[in-house]
């Protein structure tokens, strides 16, 4: 009789925290806008549905209390020597489309470190948004080994084919633009964020203007 009156008050407190997150909108500060044209990426498969012209991104619910812990944190890379730029723009927590790195073609990727293990519930991604282009096998992964070899959690792919062979995504395909790209995170704990990509609609290249990642 005990033990259930125990269990029954765990399962009480369980939902009254559950219940007491409060949700607010993860408010992104959108850079200038760089592209004038309407110019798309033809011929993309996976693609996500068009807002419309100048339609704004739903912005994500995120427990209340969140920051961006991307902010000046040690940024490396599968190159770690950018043909253009420093890695340190992707964290400077600007997202400037004039202020972006370019890295080598194929598949590549740069990571994060939060330097603890947090609780992440969004990130926040810009490529590169002054053309409309949309970037190959977008994976995102967390992790608290640094090498992501063990207990690797992904939380976004679109890499519909399995060509990164990190498994085969079901996320969309998108078309960059100044609005960045807010990814959400079901509250996965990890101390380094990593993000993968192979080329893009204009060019093989790999480029980055910006990061941020949200969580506590
Ligand atoms: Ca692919
Ligand atoms: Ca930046």
């Amino acid at each position: 009789m005990k033990k259930i009156s125990l269990l029954m008050s765990f399962v009480v407190m369980l939902s009254l925290t559950a219940a007491n997150t409060k949700l607010v909108k993860l408010v992104i500060e959108y850079p200038e806008k760089l592209v004038k044209g309407t110019e798309v990426p033809k011929g993309i498969q996976n693609l996500e549905k068009s807002r419309g012209k100048d339609v704004a991104p739903a912005l994500l619910e995120i427990p209340e209390g969140c920051e961006n812990l991307a902010e000046e944190k040690e940024v490396t890379a599968s190159d770690e020597d950018p043909s253009v730029g420093d890695l340190d723009y992707i964290v400077d927590a600007d997202a400037d489309g004039n202020e972006y790195i370019q890295i080598e073609e194929g598949l590549q990727w740069v990571q994060i470190n939060l330097e603890e293990s947090k609780t992440l519930y969004a990130a926040h991604i810009w490529h590169y948004h002054a053309q409309p282009r949309v970037y190959n096998d977008i994976v995102v992964q967390i992790s608290d080994d640094p090498d992501f070899i063990k207990g690797v959690k992904t939380v976004f792919n679109n890499d519909h084919d399995n060509s990164s062979g990190l498994g085969k995504g079901t996320d969309k395909n998108y078309i960059e633009e100044f609005y960045g790209k807010s990814i959400k995170i079901d509250g996965v704990k990890g101390q380094y964020i990593r993000f993968y990509s192979n080329g893009n609609s204009a060019d093989k290249s790999n480029h980055y203007t910006e990061i941020q990642v949200f969580g506590k």
